[in-house]
């Protein structure tokens, strides 16, 4: 085998490393506001994201005292349900609870 040969090699090698790197994780990131009830945002993370009512009220309460906080981690497709899910289930309830996707 030549040198030519044995350097495509090393280069095939770099390009199939790439490939397989773990799939990106997308955050569902809850922001704060001055309106929407504290029950109900505990009650939109017990919900959606399948916590327990003391872990849905730890996490409200980090929102409500530092501006946001992540719901939960996910795929792209997951997190983007996530996000529209609670984002219409604020709308159709009026109250104007926003979360958005982050990448992890
Ligand atoms: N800040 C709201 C209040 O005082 C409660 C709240 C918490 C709203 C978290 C949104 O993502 C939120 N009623």
């Amino acid at each position: 085998m030549s040198q030519s040969h044995e350097y495509d090699d090393s280069i095939l090698l770099e390009t199939v490393k790439s490939k397989v790197e773990s799939p990106k994780r997308y955050q569902v990131v809850l922001l704060n506001d001055d309106y929407t009830p504290m029950d109900f945002v505990v009650e939109v993370l017990q919900r959606f994201f399948g916590l327990n009512e003391e872990k849905a009220a730890a996490i409200m309460l980090a929102v409500h005292h530092d501006g946001k906080g992540i719901c939960g981690v996910f795929s792209r497709e997951i997190a983007e349900m996530k996000v529209q899910q609670v984002n219409e289930f604020s709308r159709v309830n009026n109250h104007p609870l926003m979360c958005q996707l982050e990448v992890a």
